[in-house]
C-alpha cells in the first residue's frame, strides 16, 4: 500500500561547466525542481522534475511545472491510497491536458517512494534486467568544426560509446563532415536538430546520408509526426523521435505512418515510467530499438534515468553521462560515473535510485521551497 501524506517542492541551480546550445537556446545555469516525498510512515523518496527554464523544448517549464503539481496533479495522490505505482499515471493524466514533465515528477517519486518501502532496487521494480548501461555525450553546438571535431575525439579517448552532435542550419554538413573526418567512418556518431529543419531543408538532410550517422532526431517540428514519415521516405538515415513522442499512441502513430525507426525515451517528456514501460514493450514488439535521453538531470534524475536504461529494449547507448561532464560538484553521493568502456553501473546494492542526496548540499542550493501536507 503507497500513500503519499507530504511532498516538499525545492528549487536549486548548478552552473554547467560549459553552456549548452541547442538549435533553439543556450543554457548556462540549469534550474531544477526537486520533489522529496513523504508516505504514512515517514520513509522518503525523491524525483526531479525535467523542465527546463524557458518553453524551447516542450511547452513546459520549470515554473509552470510548480503551479501544474500545485494546483492541480499532487491534490489528486495526496493522502490516497493506492496498490501499485502503475496506478497513478492513469490518475494524474485524466482530465489534465498536457503537462505530462509535471506529472511525470509525480509519478516516478510515487515508483521511487515504493521501491524504498519494498526495500528493492528501483531498476527492478521497474523490469530492469541490465547490470551496466551504455552512455553516450550530447555534444552541444560549437563555434567552429574543428572545435567540433577535437572534442569528439576526446569523448571517444574517455570511452563514450556515442556521441551526439547538435546541429542546426548552417552548423551541419561542416560540423559533421569534420567528426567524419577526424573519428573515420566505424565511430557510432548522430546528429540532433531539435526541429531546426522543415521539409523545404530535404536537401540538406539527404546530405548528412553520406555521413553514414546512426540516425538524425528530430529534424522537424516538435509535435510532427506526418511531415517526418515523408522525410523518412526520402532519407538513408534512421529517424529518431524525440519530442514529439509524449505517450504510447503517439509512438504507435510513429510505427504507423514510418515518421521514425527509433526512439529516445525520456521518462519526463512521456509522463513518467508506467508510460515510459509502456513505449519499450510496444517497441520491443515492433522491432524498434530504444535509448534513454537526458535533459541536462542532476544526479537525482540521472538515477531515475539509470534504472529506466537498465531494461531490455534499451539497446542503444543512452544520453547518460556520468555526472563530472556537467557539472562541478552533483548532489548525490556517490556521483554517477562511468568507466573506461562508457558503462555506467545500475546500482543493485540499495533500495530505490541507489544513490544518496547530499542534504547539507542540497539545502545550502535551495532558493525556494514550499511544503503540502495531505489536508
Ligand atoms: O534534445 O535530447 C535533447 C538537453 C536538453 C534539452 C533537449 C535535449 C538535451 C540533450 C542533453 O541532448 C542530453 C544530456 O542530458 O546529456
Ligand atoms: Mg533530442
Amino acid at each position: 500500500m503507497l500513500q503519499i501524506n507530504k511532498i516538499i517542492f525545492r528549487e536549486i541551480q548548478l552552473p554547467l561547466k560549459e553552456p549548452f546550445q541547442i538549435s533553439s537556446g543556450t543554457m548556462s545555469i540549469r534550474r531544477f525542481l526537486l520533489l522529496e516525498f513523504f508516505d504514512q510512515n515517514g520513509i522518503t523518496g525523491w524525483s526531479e522534475c525535467v523542465a527546463d527554464e524557458l518553453p524551447n523544448y516542450t511547452p513546459e517549464t520549470i515554473d509552470t511545472c510548480w503551479l501544474a503539481i500545485k494546483e492541480w496533479i499532487a491534490p489528486r495522490i495526496l493522502g490516497k491510497n493506492f496498490n501499485h505505482p502503475n496506478e497513478i499515471h492513469k490518475v494524474v493524466d485524466a482530465d489534465i491536458r498536457g503537462h505530462d514533465m509535471a506529472k511525470a515528477a509525480i509519478e516516478m517519486g510515487a515508483w521511487e517512494l515504493t521501491a524504498q518501502i519494498q526495500g528493492v532496487p528501483l531498476s527492478r521494480l521497474i523490469g530492469g534486467t541490465r547490470d551496466q548501461i551504455a552512455t553516450g555525450i550530447s555534444l552541444g553546438i560549437q563555434d567552429s568544426p574543428k572545435i567540433l571535431a577535437d572534442k569528439t575525439q576526446s569523448c571517444l579517448a574517455e570511452g563514450y560509446n556515442k556521441i551526439k552532435i547538435k546541429i542546426k542550419p548552417g552548423k551541419d554538413i561542416k560540423f559533421i563532415s569534420a567528426v567524419r573526418e577526424a573519428l573515420g567512418m566505424a565511430a557510432k556518431i548522430m546528429a540532433d536538430a531539435n526541429n531546426a529543419y522543415t521539409l523545404a531543408d530535404i536537401d540538406i538532410l539527404k546530405q548528412l546520408d553520406q555521413f553514414g550517422l546512426m540516425m538524425i532526431e528530430q529534424p522537424l517540428a516538435w509535435d510532427d509526426i506526418i511531415r517526418h514519415a515523408t522525410l523518412q521516405q526520402q532519407l538513408k538515415t534512421p529517424i529518431c523521435l524525440d519530442e514529439s513522442i509524449t505517450n504510447l499512441e503517439k509512438a504507435e502513430d510513429m510505427v504507423a505512418l514510418g515518421s521514425g525507426k527509433i526512439i529516445n525515451i525520456k521518462p519526463g517528456r512521456v509522463g513518467g515510467f508506467t508510460s515510459s514501460i509502456a513505449i519499450h514493450d510496444f517497441c520491443q514488439e515492433n522491432n524498434i530499438p530504444v535509448w534513454c535521453g537526458g535533459m541536462l538531470e542532476s544526479g537525482i534524475g540521472r538515477a531515475h534515468n539509470v534504472a529506466l536504461a537498465s531494461l531490455p529494449n534499451f539497446v542503444l547507448p543512452g544520453d547518460v553521462s556520468p555526472s563530472s561532464r556537467y557539472w562541478q560538484q552533483d548532489i548525490v553521493k556517490p556521483e554517477w560515473t562511468m568507466d573506461e568502456n562508457g558503462m555506467v553501473t545500475v546500482p543493485l546494492d540499495k533500495p530505490g535510485m541507489g544513490v544518496e542526496v547530499d542534504m547539507d548540499r542540497v539545502d545550502n542550493l535551495t532558493v525556494r521551497s514550499e511544503t503540502l501536507h495531505v489536508s
